[in-house]
C-alpha cells in the first residue's frame, strides 16, 4: 500500500492540474478529478468514501470549501483552478446523493480487503519501560492519527496513522496488549501496543458505527449502516468469522446503530436503527441456558441459533415498542436505558425478561451512551447529559426516578469520572459556551468549578489516569492540546500539543470497566 500511495497521489495531483473541458457535469468531474483516490463507486480508496452517510457526519469545513481549498495535512488537493464555484457546488451536491446501488460487502469482499503488515514482528514484552496498564491513547482527528502516551510522564511513545475518520472508543484486548480502532468507512485497524506497530487492517463494512469486543477477547463485532449487517471478526488475525444480515422479525432490514459488549452476559447487545427490536448475540459457546432457559420469557420462541448448534453467535430478539438508540447499561448488564426517537423520553429494558419495564421523562435528547454511574447515599445513581439542553439528569437506577437536574452552561456530549475521584466532569459541547468544562461533586451535585482553559475553543471529553489522580481534557481544535489536570486540586499541570484531539482511552480504566468511563 505504501508503495502505491505516492503513485496514486501523483496521478490525483496530475489530474488536478489538467484543465477540465466541456460542460459542467458532476459525474464527469468526479470521474476526472476524484475517482483515482475515492474509487469508482465513491466508496473510498486511498481517500475516504464520498457518500452522504459519511459526509453528513463530518464536522469541520463544508464540502464545497474542501473541494475548493483542499484539506491541510492530507493528500486532498485544492480544485479552485479547475472548477468554478458552480461546478464545485454541483460536484458537492452529487457527492451528497445516495448511491443508486450499494455493492455487495460480504465475506468475500471483506476478506479481499484484509491487509496484514508483512514486516510486523510480535514481541514478548513491551519495547518501552512505561507502566503497560497506564498507557493512554489520544485519537487525533485533525490528521487521523493516534498518540500513545505514557500515563505517568505523558511522553508520546508513538504516533501512528489511522484510517480516515475514527469514531467511537478503540477497544483493548483483555490483557491491554492490542488495540482495535474503527473508522466511519468501516476499516478496523489492529495495533500492537507492546511493539508499537500496526498488525493489519480490514474493511468490515462500508459505513460503520462502532466496534465491541467479546468478553473473552476472541471476537470483534462491527456495527454497520452500509450494508445492514453485523460483521464478526477474529481478533487474532482480523479474518471474517461471520456476517449477519440484520433483518427484523417482520422482514424489515435494519441499520445497526451500535454494538456493545455485555461482559457478564457473555454477549453482544445491538441497537437497531430501523426496527423495534434489540438483539443479543451470544459470544459464549455454551450460551444455550441464557438463550432458551427463561421459562417465564415470552421470547422463548424467538430464540434462533444461527447457525451454530453450540450457541456461539446465537441470536435473541427482544421486541420493544419503538426503535431505541444510544444505550446506557446498569452495572450487571441486567437493564439498559435506551433513548426514544422523539428525544423526550428514555425506556428501561430488562434484558433478562426481555421487555420494557419503565419509562423516564428525559426531554432534550439525552445522550445515554455517555451516561456514568456511582454510589450516593447507598443508592446507585446514573447521570446523563442532554444534546439539546444545558442540563444533566441524575437517575436512581433502582426506582428509575429522576432525582436531580443539574443546570449547566449549555448542552454537553460527554460525562466522565473515576472511582477514586469525588467529582464528575461534564463538557459543554454546543453553543456559545463550548469552551466550558464543569467539575461537579458526585454527592451534592454542586458545580465545584467551571474551567475555561482555552477561551473560544471547544473543550471536551475527559479521561483519567489509572489511579484517577490526573484528568486529561481535549482542546478539540486543529492546533489543539490535551490538558493534564490534577483531579483533586483541579490545577492545570501540563498542556500537550495535539491535532484536534477527540477521545482519550486509558488501558487500565477500559479493561477493568472502571466506574465513570465508557465501555
Ligand atoms: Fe459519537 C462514541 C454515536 C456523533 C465522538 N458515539 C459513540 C458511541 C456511539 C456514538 C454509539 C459509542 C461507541 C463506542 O465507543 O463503542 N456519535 C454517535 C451518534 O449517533 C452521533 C450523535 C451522530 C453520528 O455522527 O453518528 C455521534 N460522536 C459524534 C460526533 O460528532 C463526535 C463528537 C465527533 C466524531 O468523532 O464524530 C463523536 N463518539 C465520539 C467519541 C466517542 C463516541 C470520541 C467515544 C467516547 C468514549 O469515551 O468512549
Amino acid at each position: 500500500l505504501s508503495r502505491i500511495k505516492p503513485l496514486l497521489l501523483a496521478s490525483c495531483v496530475f489530474l488536478a492540474l489538467q484543465p477540465v473541458a466541456g460542460a459542467a457535469d458532476p459525474a464527469t468531474d468526479y470521474q476526472e478529478l476524484c475517482v483515482e483516490c475515492h474509487g469508482a463507486s465513491r466508496l473510498g480508496g486511498i481517500g475516504p468514501a464520498l457518500i452522504p452517510e459519511t459526509l453528513k457526519r463530518m464536522r469541520g469545513p463544508n464540502l464545497e470549501s474542501v473541494i475548493r481549498d483542499g484539506r491541510d495535512a492530507t493528500q486532498m488537493p485544492a480544485f479552485s483552478e479547475e472548477l468554478d464555484s458552480t461546478r464545485i457546488a454541483e460536484l458537492a451536491a452529487f457527492l451528497k446523493t445516495p448511491l443508486a446501488e450499494i455493492p455487495p460487502w460480504g465475506e468475500a469482499e471483506i476478506t479481499a480487503s484484509r491487509e496484514m503488515v508483512e514486516s510486523y514482528a510480535p514481541v514478548d514484552r513491551p519495547i518501552w519501560a512505561s507502566d503497560p496498564m497506564n498507557i493512554t491513547l489520544v485519537v487525533e482527528t485533525g490528521d487521523h492519527h493516534v498518540s500513545v502516551l505514557d500515563g505517568d510522564t505523558f511522553d508520546v511513545l508513538d504516533r501512528f496513522e489511522t484510517p480516515f475518520a475514527v469514531h467511537g472508543g478503540p477497544k483493548f484486548s483483555p490483557d491491554g496488549r492490542f488495540v482495535f480502532i474503527m473508522s466511519r468507512d468501516g476499516w478496523v485497524q489492529k495495533y500492537d501496543l507492546w511493539a508499537l506497530a500496526e498488525v493489519g487492517r480490514v474493511r468490515g463494512g462500508l459505513n460503520s458505527r462502532n466496534i465491541a469486543m467479546s468478553h473473552d477477547g476472541k471476537w470483534l463485532a462491527l456495527a454497520n449502516y452500509l450494508p445492514m449487517t453485523l460483521t464478526i471478526l477474529s481478533t487474532e488475525d482480523l479474518s471474517v468469522v461471520k456476517v449477519m444480515d440484520v433483518v427484523a422479525k417482520d422482514k424489515t432490514p435494519s441499520r445497526v446503530s451500535a454494538v456493545y459488549q455485555a461482559p457478564q452476559r457473555k454477549s453482544f447487545i445491538l441497537a437497531l436503527k430501523d426496527a423495534a427490536e434489540i438483539w443479543e448475540v451470544a459470544t459464549d459457546p455454551d450460551a444455550e441456558p441464557i438463550y432458551e432457559g427463561f421459562v417465564h420469557s415470552r421470547e422463548k420462541d424467538m430464540v434462533e441459533a444461527i447457525p451454530s448448534s453450540e450457541g456461539l453467535f446465537a441470536r435473541r430478539r427482544i421486541e420493544v415498542s419503538e426503535p431505541l438508540d444510544d444505550f446506557f447499561f446498569d452495572d450487571d448488564y441486567r437493564n439498559l436505558v435506551g433513548a426514544s426517537r422523539d428525544g423526550v423520553h428514555g425506556v428501561v429494558v430488562n434484558l433478562n425478561v426481555g421487555r420494557e419495564i419503565a419509562e423516564l421523562p428525559l426531554e432534550g435528547m439525552p445522550h445515554l451512551g455517555s451516561g456514568i454511574s456511582w454510589d450516593r447515599d447507598g443508592r446507585r445513581v446514573m447521570a446523563t447529559p442532554h444534546l439539546k439542553e444545558g442540563k444533566i439528569s441524575v437517575i436512581d437506577t433502582e426506582t428509575w426516578d429522576r432525582i436531580a437536574v443539574i443546570e449547566t452552561e449549555g448542552p454537553g456530549f460527554f460525562l466522565r469520572s473515576h472511582e477514586n475521584t469525588p467529582y464528575f466532569w461534564a463538557d459543554v459541547f454546543f453553543g456559545p459556551n463550548k469552551d466550558v468544562m464543569h467539575v461537579i461533586d458526585k454527592q451534592s451535585f454542586e458545580i465545584v468549578k467551571t474551567l475555561r482553559p482555552a477561551p473560544g475553543a471547544t473543550v471536551a471529553h475527559v479521561e483519567f489516569t489509572r489511579d484517577g489522580s490526573r484528568a486529561l481534557v481535549s482542546v478539540w481544535e486543529d492546533d489543539g492540546a490535551v490538558i493534564v489536570y490534577d483531579a483533586n486540586s483541579l490545577e492545570e499541570l501540563e498542556r500537550l500539543p495535539m491535532r484536534k484531539p477527540s477521545g482519550k482511552y486509558n488501558v487500565w480504566n477500559k479493561i477493568t470497566f472502571s466506574e465513570g468511563t465508557s465501555h
